[in-house]
């Protein structure tokens, strides 16, 4: 990060409170904040604050530091980390969709054994949550044939895609063979991913049973009945890139499961340079008398 910060911000003082050297240095007068996991304390040195930036996209831990003042709280949008997410994406959904786990296992074992192969346009992408990530993510699965339909809180008119907003869940869920989970974790998407969700998505699709990707948020998924859904023949795979617990725990059943791809909250990492780019052309914005963009609505949480 300090080589990094060397080219980052110029003309402003720049206080890395990663240095131990400013562990008890007077913070008040300081006008911005870039958070992702800071001290305890942060809040009650920095009085006066004019917005905070976090240092990713997701805000659900950030909105839970004790003190958050109430300024403007900026995430991170940055076409980096889209085009990351949606590679990931469009990776996972073509693992499931060309049998990789099974192709995998054959390997291990030399066995020459072509398995059935649906096109994607057999297959329909349910994707969770068409923000700036889900709707990127979405063009990108339309891109490789899959037929792709969206859901988020707010309807969207998106070129090619049905689209369904909260109230239509069900009729979503019917039609979707892989469900890819792009959500934030608020009050209202935790535990959302469970085994009554995961029953009602299609069976008997082109890939026989439905499969659950997740890069979300942890938080909304429900890992014992992941494995429950996966055991009893409901799903038919899984990919988690995001987990309750993180690092995921070293006895987790999640590791071994035959039928689960694992990466570790890796589908999207944030640049560090753009981060800092980023947070520069905010400020900048700001101090010009243009609105700051990508705020985060406290009352909705993300
Ligand atoms: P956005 O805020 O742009 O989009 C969020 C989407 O979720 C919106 O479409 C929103 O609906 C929808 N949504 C929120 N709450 C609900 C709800 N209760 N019911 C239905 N839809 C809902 O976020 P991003 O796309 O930028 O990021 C999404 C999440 O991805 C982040 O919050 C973070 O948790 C995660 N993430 C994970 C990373 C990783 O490496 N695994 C990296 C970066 C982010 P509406 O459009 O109506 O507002
Ligand atoms: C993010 C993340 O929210 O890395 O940016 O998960």
């Amino acid at each position: 990060m300090c080589a990094a910060l060397a080219g980052a911000f110029a003309g402003r003082e720049v206080i890395n409170l990663a240095d131990a050297a400013h562990k008890t240095r007077d913070l008040s007068g300081i006008d911005y904040a870039l958070v992702w996991k800071p001290h305890a304390d942060l809040f009650e040195r920095a009085t006066d604050l004019k917005a905070v930036f976090s240092g990713g996209a997701g805000v659900d831990h950030v909105l839970n530091l004790p003190g958050l003042p109430d300024v403007p709280l900026v995430r991170f949008v940055d076409r980096s980390l889209t085009t990351r997410m949606s590679e990931w994406a469009v990776m996972q959904c073509l693992m499931h969709l060309r049998q990789m786990k099974a192709y995998d296992a054959q390997q291990r074992k030399a066995v020459w054994n072509p398995l059935s192969q649906p096109e994607a346009r057999e297959v329909t992408v349910g994707v969770m949550g068409l923000g700036v990530l889900g709707q990127d993510a979405a063009f990108k699965l339309q891109i490789m044939g899959f037929n792709v339909i969206g859901w988020s809180r707010t309807k969207k008119e998106l070129k090619g895609m049905e689209t369904f907003d909260s109230g239509a869940l069900d009729a979503f869920l019917a039609q979707t063979d892989i469900l890819v989970g792009l959500l934030p974790l608020t009050d209202d998407t935790r535990g959302l991913f469970n085994l009554a969700l995961f029953k009602t998505l299609r069976q008997g699709g082109a890939l026989g049973k439905p499969v659950f990707v997740n890069a979300g948020r942890g938080g909304s998924q429900v890992e014992a009945d992941i494995l429950q859904a996966l055991d009893e023949g409901i799903l038919g795979g899984a990919s988690l890139d995001v987990f309750e617990a993180e690092p995921l725990a070293q006895d987790s059943a999640l590791w071994s499961h035959p039928g689960i791809f694992i990466t570790p909250h890796t589908a999207a990492d944030s640049d560090i340079r753009s981060l800092f780019a980023h947070v520069e052309e905010q400020i900048e914005r700001h101090e010009n008398g243009l609105p700051l963009e990508h705020t985060v609505n406290r009352k909705l949480g993300y």
